[in-house]
């Protein structure tokens, strides 16, 4: 009787991954368009962040051209925000068995690009996740949104660069499919790799093609995926506050005026401001949650009431106040070169008929190339500074 080998322990050993693609070149394939998202969205971001929170220096000169500007980079940073959805889930599926190398640590060096990576994971995840559940108005942590999304941004951005400049030589063996000096890849995984792309590439389009309509009006036929559709609400344009959440009733209105202060303070009823002269506009909405659409506003020019009570236009900001109870865009301030704009309006009517109670009746400011939060509803008074 021959003797049994002796059952072993098995070793402990790392999961071997035996799936294909989970390559240098298919992850510097897929983290190039992954790269090129995430800059468009950090800059759109940046954009949008200091159009809302311009430092002093800044806050008199923002351009007011193109009126489209905001509306544009907004969309873009909604846009390349949820193909960077797509992106990132394929870049983590390329290198997740990079997670159980073994051993964990081989190094100084390598501990801290693993901790890097890390970071660099965590910080894109949160990035993408808390934005799209903003574009959804869905608010589930303590923290407020947009400072803590502006800071995470920029650790984003850094362990970008730093990863970069870590994975340079890799990426640089691995940018072009043959690139000189590295080994010649199995046959069927270019082929496969070729699909995978193909994949991405269609995923993202589906998805881009389905959600950019809420901006890109053209294809608002196909905006089947985004939290809104440009035309659906009343006067035709979506409402993001209604007056019921900001503690606005039409009751409260009957003594409406508006206070225009500074050096020669007045006060207007309702029927006086209708009877100043009016301007018609037709400018976007740019709502910061990523849609945007063109309509047509009267009013009067904010212009005009600044030179009414003395102040200079092209010279003075505003600091626009809203009946609105609390809130955080219940107080707003506009630069010199809005407040100068022959577009910048106090608007009474909207697509042609008066301002619903959703839209900000009695009055509202409409500005060229500014974000939707700024565009105040329910004006009560403007202040000249
Ligand atoms: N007083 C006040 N004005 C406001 C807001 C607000 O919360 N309070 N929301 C703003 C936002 S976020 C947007 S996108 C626009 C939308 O205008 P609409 O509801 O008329 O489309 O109004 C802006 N005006
Ligand atoms: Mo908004």
């Amino acid at each position: 009787m021959s003797r049994r080998p002796r059952p072993t322990l098995p070793a402990l050993r790392p999961p071997e991954f035996t799936g294909r693609l989970h390559d240098a070149r298919t992850a510097t394939a897929v983290g190039r368009l992954l790269g090129a998202a995430f800059a468009v969205c950090f800059l759109t971001g940046l954009v949008s962040h200091y159009l809302q929170h311009p430092p002093d220096w800044l806050a008199d000169r923002l351009p007011t051209r193109p009126v489209w500007g905001y509306r544009l980079t907004q969309g873009l940073h909604v846009a390349t925000g949820l193909a960077a959805i797509v992106l990132l889930l394929v870049k983590l599926w390329t290198v997740y068995p990079r997670l159980f190398t073994w051993p964990p640590v081989r190094s100084v060096r390598h501990a801290l690009e693993r901790l890097s990576v890390a970071v660099l994971v965590a910080t894109a995840v949160f990035q993408v996740l808390t934005g799209l559940l903003n574009i959804v108005q869905w608010y589930p942590w303590p923290f407020s949104f947009v400072p803590v999304h502006f800071a995470v941004a920029w650790v984003v951005a850094g362990s970008i660069l730093l990863h970069l400049a870590v994975k340079a030589p890799e990426i640089r063996a691995h940018w072009r499919r043959r690139s000189p000096g590295t080994l010649e890849l199995p046959a069927e995984d270019v082929r496969d790799r070729r699909s995978l792309l193909l994949g991405v590439g269609a995923a993202v389009g589906v998805v881009t093609a389905t959600t950019v309509g809420q901006s890109f009006t053209p294809l608002k036929s196909l905006d089947l995926l985004a939290p809104r559709h440009p035309d659906h609400g009343p006067q035709g344009l979506p409402v993001n506050r209604t007056a019921a959440a900001a503690g606005v009733s039409a009751g409260g209105l009957g003594e409406w005026r508006l206070d225009v202060l500074g050096p020669r303070a007045y006060s207007l009823t309702l029927d006086a401001l209708g009877a100043m002269p009016r301007a018609f506009v037709t400018l976007p909405i740019a709502c910061v949650e990523g849609w945007s659409v063109d309509a047509d506003w009267a009013g009067v020019r904010v212009r005009d009431l600044v030179e009414r009570a003395g102040g200079r236009p092209g010279r003075d900001a505003v600091r626009v106040t809203s009946l609105e109870v609390a809130g955080s865009y219940r107080v707003m301030e506009m630069g010199t070169e809005y407040v100068d704009d022959p577009l910048t309006l106090l608007a009474l009517a909207l697509n042609g008929r008066r301002l619903s109670l959703d839209h900000g009746f009695p009055a509202r400011i409409i500005a060229p190339n500014r974000p939707g939060v700024l565009q105040t509803k329910w004006v009560h008074r403007l202040e000249v500074l």
